[in-house]
């Protein structure tokens, strides 16, 4: 069994919560996971072709630093980008009909599973080649910064958040965006899901420091570790992240210690990772940790989350009948969106 790193414990306590953002919170991440395991059900019905990549059990990452965002800032995601894409506000509807290869899908059914794309929404997109998302995210601060520095241009104050995992962490466009980030102070957050494992190879066996939040010291870059099971604790450490990065002060390295509580994808057998592992993680679902903290605090009572559970719950049905009866990408229209217009 690889050996458990013990999650941090956050030095300040996470800011308080009120009940109407601590229900939204929730309800984001109940979006993820139901949505999650409906595309399994999908998936193995035939309906959605290649590689699809769940995240469950990570969804405190995606809810906490995006919910700590405005609607106007930008996330870039990885192939296991489904719930980010929902967290950035992709209506259910569109993320599922991209999956089913429909013309109604976010990224007019060009894209799947691993392309998932909204202008409208700030999403940069989902990539299959691992790190590949990390310098667009560093090109768009960049844009941000030249905007407001250089074009004057005072609206200009969007913060990019940029999602990748351990893996990608070992890539050299990591190295290299981190450098350019800091020397030019700019706007993001580079958010490592460090969920153990690169498909089959454990983090451990694959990188010289495993405590990922520390290479930031070499750019001269704030690095924080973060309980990734957490979703108060996340998002406490992104509010500090995005207010930094709004004022001009930089970017900020977070390391989200997090696991997927399926395979890497939905074609591998999970065979690699020992019962012993998935159960410490299993036990800390973030979900049920919000839930306890809410029902705890006072600040819902089990049937609003009953409550929130069904509207939920009908709008991924719903979103399955929207994908069914869209229609398919009209083939005279293959040459369509490859150039911008
Ligand atoms: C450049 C590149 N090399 C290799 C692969 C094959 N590959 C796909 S996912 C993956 C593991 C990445 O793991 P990590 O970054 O930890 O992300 P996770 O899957 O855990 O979310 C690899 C090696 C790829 N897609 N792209
Ligand atoms: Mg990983």
């Amino acid at each position: 069994m690889v050996q458990e790193r013990t999650l941090p414990v956050l030095q300040t306590s996470p800011a308080a919560i009120t009940r109407e953002e601590g229900l939204r919170v929730y309800e984001d991440m109940i979006l993820g996971r139901f949505f999650e395991d409906k595309c399994a059900e999908m998936y193995y019905r035939g309906k959605m072709f290649g590689f699809v990549h769940l995240y469950n059990g990570q969804e405190a990452v995606a809810s906490g630093v995006i919910k700590a965002m405005r609607s106007d800032d930008y996330v870039c995601s990885t192939y296991r980008d489904h719930v980010h894409a929902l967290s950035a506000g992709v209506p259910p509807n569109q993320v599922m009909a991209e999956l089913f290869g429909k013309a109604t899908g976010c990224s007019k059914g060009r894209g799947g599973s691993m392309h998932l794309f909204s202008a409208e929404h700030r999403l940069l997109g989902g990539f299959a080649f691992v790190a590949e998302g990390i310098p667009i995210a560093t090109g768009a601060a960049l844009q941000t910064k030249y905007r407001r520095e250089a074009l004057h241009d005072a609206s200009a104050d969007q913060v990019t958040a940029c999602f990748f995992g351990d893996g990608a962490s070992n890539n050299g466009q990591f190295f290299e965006c981190l450098n350019m980030a800091a020397l030019w102070k700019l706007p993001i957050l580079f958010v490592v899901e460090n969920n153990k494992w690169a498909i089959g190879m454990a983090h451990d066996r694959a990188t010289s420091d495993t405590e990922i939040y520390k290479k930031a010291k070499a750019f001269g870059m704030h690095g924080v570790e973060v309980d990734g099971m957490d979703v108060l604790a996340v998002r406490t450490v992104a509010q500090e992240a995005v207010a930094r990065a709004r004022a001009g002060e930089g970017p900020t390295l977070i390391e989200a210690l997090t696991y997927r509580f399926r395979g890497h994808s939905l074609a591998d057998p999970d065979e690699l990772r020992s019962k012993e592992e998935k159960d410490f993680w299993f036990s800390r679902d973030p979900i049920k940790k919000l839930a306890a903290y809410l029902i705890e605090q006072d600040l819902a009572k089990e049937k609003d989350l009953k409550a929130i559970e069904k509207k939920i719950q009908i709008a991924i049905d719903d979103a399955v009948t929207f994908a069914e009866s869209s229609p398919e990408p009209d083939p005279s229209e293959l040459h369509h969106y490859i150039f911008a217009d």
